[in-house]
């Protein structure tokens, strides 16, 4: 039996001085029960609680870990960059040479504002498509979760194509009321929604895959649908790729599936672990922001050194981009910038193979949602595509399984609702490990 007792101690100390014992309500395994570990150190794909137990680690952070935790490269960007000062509140050369970074591996990302957290960029690319097209109403997916800025957390109000209700303690109706929540993979919705609320939706924020409900994957055609419905009816297409940017491929989810938004949030990977956001599109949007134009936005740490550091040597390590040519940076070679991105894909294929025959062979009824190294595996018997169809998957299951595959040195995301993350610091070893625990677990669920 797994002993955690330094980690029970340091819960209860926590509990005395941080609400609910976290800085984030989904690390207090509250959706499995039980309590937190936590963590000593991290280096690759493994993490130490402080009990000394050795996890394979899925949940990579929630995204930014792409290469594994603690690279060296990222280390070292950091180390360097701190004997210089830790902020400035004031322009420096790291800021323009993320930008350009940004800018040459994400075409559609013309122009692009650093924040402190995919939650701002979210909320600040919101009110840019707001005072670009001078509409109110925007509209969101069910399931999908953009950061909690309060128009953002809202849930589908009774009639969705009226208008939403608050979904947290603490939001106003008014402040949720321009919030149209529809569910993810569908059409008709979207149709009968932009017909009753003709020119007045300013634009569509979506996760291109979406990975806050588990993952669901778009349905073919259904992002050119979200396009071309926003062109007809002059609503901007804003991609949350606060998770898929630069995991799903050097572009993003964007470039994976060819599809140019207007505007486009980022975060996770481009801070390499440290505090940061983005977002980012077409110039003509981007210069209505302050101090150009009359959309204010603004950050204390916005564009922090040390993130920009460890950002731009994880984008450099993922693309294998060359700083010499800031200019004009690309990369080296793309056949070798997706050298990370074949990796990712080819592990992430050993482990849906892996699970899926796990689960077969257990005679245990699963759905394993994948796209690249993000997936989600689900105890359902019938395909997931949006939220209605995650909520029917067996929670009570998933949180056996949860336990008994962290008790055997697996750390999943401790929730149905998560998805999961490979990073190229896993290897084939680390899935064959992880399916074999699965597989046991799965015998005794
Ligand atoms: P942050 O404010 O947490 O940096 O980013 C918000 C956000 C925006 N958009 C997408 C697509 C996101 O996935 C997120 C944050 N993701 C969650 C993971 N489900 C962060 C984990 C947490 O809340 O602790």
């Amino acid at each position: 039996m797994i002993s955690r007792i330094k980690s029970e101690a340091l819960f209860a100390e926590a509990l005395n001085y941080i609400p609910g014992g976290v800085n984030s309500p989904v690390r207090a395994f509250r959706a499995v029960g039980g309590k937190p570990f936590f963590v000593n150190k991290a280096s690759g794909c493994r993490v130490t609680d402080v009990d000394g137990n050795e996890y394979i680690d899925y949940v990579g952070t929630w995204g930014p870990a792409i290469l594994g935790h603690a690279h060296p490269k990222i280390i070292s960007a950091i180390k360097t960059a701190a004997e210089f000062g830790t902020s400035f509140g004031i322009p420096n050369p790291s800021e323009v040479t993320m930008a350009k970074l940004i800018c040459s591996l994400v075409p559609s990302v013309q122009k692009v504002r650093m924040t402190n957290s995919g939650t701002e960029a979210c909320m600040s690319a919101i009110r840019l498509a707001r005072g670009f097209t001078r509409r109110d109403k925007i509209i969101k997916f069910d399931g999908c979760y953009h950061g909690h800025a309060d128009s953002l957390l809202v849930k589908a109000g009774s009639g969705a194509l009226t208008f939403g209700h608050p979904d947290s303690a603490g939001v106003p109706a008014d402040f949720a009321k321009h919030t149209l929540v529809l569910p993810y993979n569908e059409t008709e919705p979207l149709q009968a929604t932009f017909a009753a609320n003709k020119d007045q939706i300013a634009c569509i924020i979506v996760e291109p895959v979406a990975g806050n409900a588990g993952l669901f994957v778009p349905k073919p055609g259904w992002l050119e649908f979200l396009r071309q419905i926003t062109v007809e009816n002059g609503a901007l297409l804003i991609f949350d790729e606060v998770m898929t940017g630069f995991r799903l491929a050097l572009g993003g989810a964007q470039q994976r599936f060819g599809i140019t938004p207007d505007l486009t949030c980022l975060g996770k990977i481009i801070g390499g672990g440290l505090p940061v956001g983005a977002f980012g599109g077409r110039a003509d949007i981007m210069d209505y922001l302050a101090p150009l134009g009359p959309v204010y936005q603004a950050g204390t740490l916005s564009g922090n050194p040390l993130a920009m550091a460890a950002g731009i040597a994880a984008l450099e390590e993922l693309g294998s981009c060359t700083r010499e040519s800031a200019g004009d940076i690309v990369p080296r070679s793309l056949e070798r910038s997706c050298d990370a991105y074949t990796r990712l894909d080819q592990l992430g294929a050993l482990l849906e193979t892996g699970m899926r025959e796990a689960a077969k062979s257990a005679g245990v009824p699963a759905v394993f949602n994948r796209c690249g190294s993000m997936f989600c595996g689900y105890f359902a018997s019938e395909p997931v595509w949006n939220l209605s169809d995650a909520m029917k998957a067996d929670r009570e299951r998933f949180k056996k399984f949860f336990h008994g595959v962290l008790d055997a040195g697996v750390y999943l995301a401790p929730s149905q609702f998560e998805a999961g993350f490979i990073s190229t610091a896993h290897s084939e070893a680390d899935i064959e490990k992880t399916v074999s625990a699965a597989a046991k677990v799965m015998k005794a669920l």
